[in-house]
């Protein structure tokens, strides 16, 4: 396979790990825990996983000598910087516990299991993709395993290949799918521990222990040299407005990472659009009302920066997103019946009256975007909605009215992009290698101490890696009740951005000014070798939030 030069010279990067994790490491309990909220109904579902302490890893000098173990390894949903690097310095750490230990990797995500395919993860099979990004060593898939009868088939190839220990490494709902099989296990005394990794590019998989899903810090990186660079652009031919979509399914924790990254001239944080019961009008005028203010300095041009979430934000469209949900999660097999042409009018004459007129409302595009296929989690794919297209369409409206009215004489001409695929593969940041490395030892270390139903966690992040502290939360105390598929279901908190924490108060400080004048910054690609300044940074808004 021919490779590229940085490949060939980052496959030989070592990566830093907590100085507690080198040489014999012995699991510290803490307090034991609550979940997040609902206490009563958590703790009913999960009577064999709930409660336990938050687990911490210290050096300790007792030399013990542990017997091989099997371990199962899947990659679940979307791509993330790093997956690689969390299989690496899992198999390293059950390799440190003993030799003989092997490690298997399921094929294509939960799927792989309940299938029954695999390969055994050796040296050779390890070794070329250590520091790489994508997923495809062993692949991903979004199989949400849920129902007995998969947990069951699970354990025949568990069982088959001596598997007393099964990593999920995957976001909220893969991990809340991981405690759930934890708990199953436990109860049948299957003999089979499993440990879930905080994983997604969208940064929404974070609480006090979980500082950061990995992948965020590189997944930014990379939008944010790209918006850089357009930015650039921008400010170079001065004659067109980008509106920019970032990836993140809902939390708005990308964009504002770019945004602080970048300073462009406008950055919708979905948040708080919802917590200002902010309608699409209101978001339309307040992007026209910058692009008019800049046009009489005569500054026709600016960069947008939109969340892919924001439609599911915007108070009135979440009431017809769930009333939707609710409704094709019990009527799907008629809704698919129904012809191409006449599924609007069908899905307009099932609604309640609010919103079958907002849904009549969208434009065409939009509206058939918004009944598409929900993933197996019953969540809208956001990432298939234009809504970058539905507010430059609106904010052109706008600004033709004003201009009849003589309140706005620029010009406005408007480009499209979409920046998600493009950073979720990337080749690991040192941040996200590191970080990743250590997410997979730990892992590992786990593993050795007996848990189940844990989180691996790696926090103080932003001082020296040798400092960063390893150990474990119980996943059913990042757990609360939500409506799913028109059911309420445990699952694990999304992480939003706080309007009240100090990234979003960072941004909200400075905007107007960067709406006012042309205050880019422009980042870079991510560099791998150099100085630690350059190399080593983690993302801004991790360095705002351990600020305080
Ligand atoms: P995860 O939550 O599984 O990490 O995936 C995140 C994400 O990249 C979102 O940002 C995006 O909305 C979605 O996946 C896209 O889904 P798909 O990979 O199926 O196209």
């Amino acid at each position: 396979m021919t490779k590229s030069a940085l490949q060939i010279a980052r496959a030989a990067y070592k990566p830093k790990m907590p100085a507690a994790l080198s040489g014999t490491v012995k699991a510290v309990d803490g307090e034991y825990t609550q979940s997040v909220s609902d206490q009563e109904d958590i703790k009913k579902l999960f009577p064999n996983t709930y409660g336990m302490p938050i687990v911490t890893f210290e050096k300790s000098n007792e030399k013990k000598e542990l017997p091989a173990i099997n371990v199962g390894v899947i990659l679940s949903g979307g791509q993330a910087p790093g997956g690689h690097n969390v299989i690496a310095g899992l198999f390293d750490g059950i390799k440190t516990i003993n030799k003989d230990s092997r490690l298997y990797g399921f094929i294509l995500g939960p799927g792989g299991l309940i299938e029954h395919h695999y390969k055994e993860l050796t040296d050779d099979i390890i070794d070329p993709y250590r520091n790489t990004g994508g997923f495809d060593m062993i692949g991903s898939g979004r199989t949400k395993l849920e129902t007995k009868e998969q947990f069951d088939k699970g354990l025949e190839i568990l069982k088959e290949l001596g598997i007393s220990a099964l990593v999920i490494i995957g976001g909220d709902d893969s991990n809340t799918n991981a405690c759930v099989l934890a708990e199953y296990y436990k109860s049948i005394n299957a003999g089979v521990q499993v440990i879930g990794c905080p994983k997604t590019i969208d940064g929404d998989l974070k609480n006090e222990q979980i500082e950061a899903s990995f992948g965020f810090d590189t997944a930014c990186k990379v939008y944010s040299e790209v918006i850089g660079n357009i930015e650039r652009d921008c400010n170079s031919a001065q004659k067109y407005w980008h509106f920019i979509k970032l990836m993140g399914r809902s939390a708005s924790h990308i964009a504002l990472e770019c945004a602080l990254q970048t300073q462009p001239n406008i950055c919708i944080i979905s948040e708080e659009v919802e917590a200002e019961n902010k309608t699409l009008d209101d978001i339309v005028t307040y992007i026209a009302g910058i692009v008019a203010r800049r046009a009489e300095n005569g500054d026709n041009f600016g960069t947008v920066l939109i969340p892919e979430g924001l439609i599911e934000f915007v108070p009135a469209m979440k009431l017809l997103i769930a009333e939707l949900n609710d409704y094709l999660a019990k009527h799907d097999a008629e809704f698919k019946m129904i012809k191409k042409s006449e599924q609007r009018t069908y899905i307009i004459s099932k609604l309640t009256k609010d919103n079958s007129d907002l849904y009549a409302s969208l434009p065409e595009g939009v509206a058939r975007q918004l009944t598409l296929d929900r993933d197996p989690h019953g969540n809208v794919q956001v990432s298939l909605i234009e809504t970058e297209k539905l507010l430059s369409e609106m904010v052109a409206t706008k600004l033709s009215e004003w201009k009849k009215e003589g309140k706005y004489k620029g010009k406005f001409a408007a480009l499209h992009h979409f920046f998600g695929y493009e950073g979720r593969c990337a080749a690991p940041s040192n941040y996200d290698a590191d970080y990743c490395y250590s997410l997979g030892f730990t892992a590992s270390c786990l593993i050795a101490s007996g848990r189940t139903g844990y989180m691996s966690s790696v926090r103080n992040t932003t001082a020296p890696v040798d400092k960063w502290i390893a150990g474990g939360i119980p996943v059913t105390m990042m757990m609360n009740m939500e409506r799913r598929h028109g059911e309420m279901k445990p699952v694990i908190q999304k992480a939003l951005v706080k309007l009240d924490g100090a990234p979003f108060k960072a941004f909200a400080a400075d905007r107007d000014e960067w709406a006012a004048t042309t205050s880019y910054v422009y980042p870079g690609p991510i560099q791998y070798f150099g100085m630690t300044e350059v190399c080593d940074e983690p993302t801004k808004t991790l360095q705002l939030e351990q600020r305080g």
